[in-house]
């Protein structure tokens, strides 16, 4: 990628939370910067790389006096000026490799899992171990027949990690206590809420995203697509639920297979990103990974209370050694 474009992408990731913070706050699209943190800014319009620049306090690229004709100008030709320094395959390899790098699967450790009497340490070894996130389960008893994690559990992890969280709310009207949640996490941390859990989804949303959190919807095996479709331009991220929720170890619902293969379909054009939830071991991660699911909740299926060290796990999974649990 040209030094332009690379000045571009770290701008954006290092200040701001997620592409879609970035796309809401400025008002550009977001397919615009996805587009340019994929492929960088060569061939891109040239009033929409410097309405970019000039957001991220960049200077402003300009075209040699004779080249500028019209402001739809694409900066493929400021690629052409010799003084940009980069010949086409130059380009072309460079990107190939930052392609894959942004593919990369996350995995989020879920955290109602691990030894509650050994929890700091927990956390630090799977910071070792290269964990992406910490999941959180929060229940109330009514939303689900269950209570996992509370707000001091999600505090207290929050104050020990500067890894981000991610809070998967299974409360029942969540906007009546989500204050108390997103007063103590950290911008840039994820907050899953069920949607029909809510009388008004889109405004719990907003309101996390006010507090610049990165907003997602949770959903049930028996939810359908069809009731989410305004959600999906909303949320960044859609918590695919495979498991009924309430508990670990549960049994992988099939059924729930052929809808993540629609909201893969679905997830460039409405611009979201898949998670899974449950019963996650090896052959899921395997087989979802690579048709574009981004990442993996990590539960008693592959990672806690196994006989083997949490990054041993990890970076079996990172290698693409799939097939032992
Ligand atoms: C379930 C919860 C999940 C589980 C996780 C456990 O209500 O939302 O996050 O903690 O799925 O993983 P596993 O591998 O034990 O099913
Ligand atoms: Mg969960």
């Amino acid at each position: 990628m040209d030094p332009k474009s690379e000045k571009i992408k770290s701008e954006i990731l290092k200040k701001y939370p997620s592409v879609r913070a970035f796309a809401r706050e400025t008002g550009i699209p977001n397919g615009t910067i996805v587009s340019a943190l994929n492929n960088g800014i060569d061939g891109m319009a040239w009033s929409k790389v410097n309405q970019i620049c000039s957001h991220l306090g960049l200077d402003t690229v300009t075209l040699e006096p004779q080249d500028v004709s019209t402001s739809n100008q694409s900066v493929s030709a400021y690629a052409q000026i010799p003084s940009a320094g980069l010949n086409d395959d130059a380009v072309k390899d460079n990107r190939a490799e930052e392609e894959s790098d942004f593919c990369e699967l996350e995995y989020n450790a879920s955290m109602m899992c691990a030894d509650f009497g050994h929890l700091e340490e927990e956390v630090r070894r799977l910071e070792n171990a290269g964990i992406d996130s910490f999941h959180i389960d929060i229940m109330d008893g009514r939303y689900v027949p269950n209570f996992a994690m509370s707000l001091n559990d999600m505090a207290y992890i929050a104050q020990i990690t500067d890894k981000p969280l991610d809070v998967h709310l299974m409360i029942e009207h969540p906007s009546t206590h989500i204050d108390l949640f997103l007063k103590k996490l950290r911008p840039g941390d994820t907050v899953y809420i069920h949607p029909e859990a809510e009388y008004h989804p889109s405004t719990t949303l907003q309101k996390i995203i006010d507090y610049k959190m990165v907003p997602g919807i949770a959903i049930n095996p028996g939810t359908s697509i069809e009731t989410i479709m305004e959600m999906l331009q909303i949320v960044d991220k859609v918590l695919v639920m495979s498991v009924n929720p309430g508990n670990a170890g549960q049994m992988y619902l099939p059924y729930v297979g052929k809808k993540i293969d629609k909201l893969v379909r679905m997830r460039k054009e409405m611009d979201f990103e898949i998670f899974w939830d449950g019963a996650c071991g090896p052959d899921k991660i395997a087989e979802y990974g690579p048709k574009g699911v981004k990442g993996f909740v990590l539960g008693t299926t592959i990672l806690f209370g196994k006989d083997r060290p949490y990054d041993e796990i990890i970076k079996n999974l990172r290698e693409g050694e799939l097939s032992g649990k």
